[in-house]
C-alpha cells in the first residue's frame, strides 16, 4: 500500500494509506528518512518502517511540502491587491507545474466585482480557473471546490489577511484555524516550528471514493529566489505569450524593447490588424519588464 505523509514531525511521520487509514511512523529503520517531507508517497516494510519513496513531481520551499498539484493564489480588494506578488507566484507554478487557480475573495465586500474584472482582464489567457469567492458567505465555495484537481495536493498562496485560513475553514469546516491579525502574527512566531499539514479532502463527484485529494494548511509558499533560474528563461512562464512568439523579428526575444517584437507591438496596440485577439494584457507585461528588469539587475550585480 502507498501512503502520503500528512506531516513530517519532529520524531516521525503522520501517513495516510491509500485505504484511508492513518497511521504514526517513527523516523527509524534502514531508510534515510531526513529527507522526507509533507506531500511525499512512501511505501513500509513488514515491521513499518518505510522502505520506498515514491517519485517526487515537485518540491516547495519554506515550508517544505512536496507534490504539489495546485495552488490556489488569493486576492481581496482590501487589503489592497498585489498584482506584482501574483505574477510572481503564477512563475512559481508554471516552474514548477502546478496549476494555478486564482480566487477574488471578499465578494461580498466593496469592489470586489472590480477587482474581479482587473483580474480576468491580467490572467484570462493565462489562469484557466478564475473564482469570485466569499468566505465569509460561502459564496464560490462548492466551485472553488470542485476546481482543485480530484487526485493531488492543492495549497493556498497570497498576502496577508486575503482570507487564506477563512477559505481553508470553508473548505474544512473541522479545522477551526485562526484567522485575522492575531492570527498572522502567530503564523510569523511559529513560522520554524510549525510544519505544514495535510488534509484529506472528500471528492466532489458521487459515487467516488476521495482517495488521494488532499489540501495543504500552510501560508502559501515562498517567493522566487532570483538566483533560480535567468532572466531570459521568464518569458517561458508567461504562457499567453507563446501564441506570439513565433512572430518576433529576433530569434530569442524576450518581448522587453527588441525591434520587431510581435508582443511589444501588440501590447502598444500597433499589432491590433496584425494578429488575432491574443489576451495579452498591457499591464501584466509592464509588471513582466519590472519582474525582468529584477531578475537582470540580480545577474548582473552577481556575476560582476
Ligand atoms: N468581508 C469579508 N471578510 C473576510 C472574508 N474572508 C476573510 N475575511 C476577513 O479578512 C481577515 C483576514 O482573514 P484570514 O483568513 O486570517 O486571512 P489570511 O491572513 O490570508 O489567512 C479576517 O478579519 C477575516 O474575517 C470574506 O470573504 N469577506
Ligand atoms: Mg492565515
Ligand atoms: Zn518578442
Amino acid at each position: 500500500m502507498i501512503y502520503k505523509i500528512l506531516q513530517a514531525k519532529r520524531g516521525g511521520f503522520l501517513l495516510r494509506g491509500s485505504d484511508g487509514t492513518e497511521r504514526f511512523c517513527p523516523a527509524r529503520g534502514k531508510m534515510r528518512t531526513d529527507g522526507l517531507h509533507a506531500g511525499d508517497d512512501v511505501e513500509l516494510d513488514g515491521s513499518g518502517g518505510i522502505v520506498k519513496i515514491g517519485p517526487r513531481k515537485n518540491l516547495l520551499i519554506r515550508p517544505p511540502l512536496a507534490n504539489v498539484a495546485a495552488c490556489a493564489i488569493v486576492l481581496s480588494p482590501a487589503p489592497a491587491p498585489d498584482f506584482h506578488l501574483v505574477d510572481k507566484l503564477l512563475i512559481q507554478c508554471f516552474r514548477n507545474q502546478i496549476e494555478p487557480i486564482l480566487c477574488v475573495n471578499k465578494s461580498d465586500a466593496a469592489g470586489a466585482e472590480s477587482l474581479f474584472e482587473r483580474a480576468r482582464k491580467n490572467y484570462a489567457a493565462a489562469v484557466a480557473r478564475i473564482l469570485l469567492v466569499s468566505a465569509a458567505d460561502g459564496t464560490g465555495a462548492e466551485e472553488l471546490r470542485a476546481a482543485l484537481p480530484e487526485t493531488g495536493i492543492t495549497c493556498l498562496a497570497g498576502q496577508s489577511a486575503v482570507g487564506k485560513s477563512s477559505l481553508l475553514n470553508r473548505l474544512l469546516p473541522d479545522l477551526h484555524l485562526e484567522v485575522g491579525e492575531l492570527s498572522a502574527k502567530i503564523e510569523r512566531g511559529k513560522n520554524t516550528t510549525r510544519a505544514c499539514r495535510l488534509y484529506p479532502i472528500g471528492s466532489c463527484r458521487e459515487g467516488v471514493v476521495p482517495d488521494n485529494r488532499y489540501i495543504a494548511d500552510t501560508a502559501g509558499f515562498s517567493l522566487l529566489d532570483a538566483g533560480e533560474f535567468f532572466f531570459e528563461e521568464l518569458k517561458y512562464f508567461y504562457p499567453e505569450f507563446a501564441v506570439l512568439a513565433g512572430e518576433c523579428k529576433m530569434r530569442g526575444c524576450n518581448h522587453i524593447d527588441e525591434p520587431g517584437c510581435a508582443v511589444v507591438k501588440w501590447v502598444t496596440g500597433k499589432g491590433n490588424a496584425q494578429f488575432k485577439e491574443t489576451g495579452i494584457c498591457r499591464e501584466r507585461w509592464e509588471r513582466y519588464v519590472e519582474i525582468f528588469r529584477e531578475l537582470e539587475e540580480f545577474h548582473k550585480n552577481r556575476y560582476k
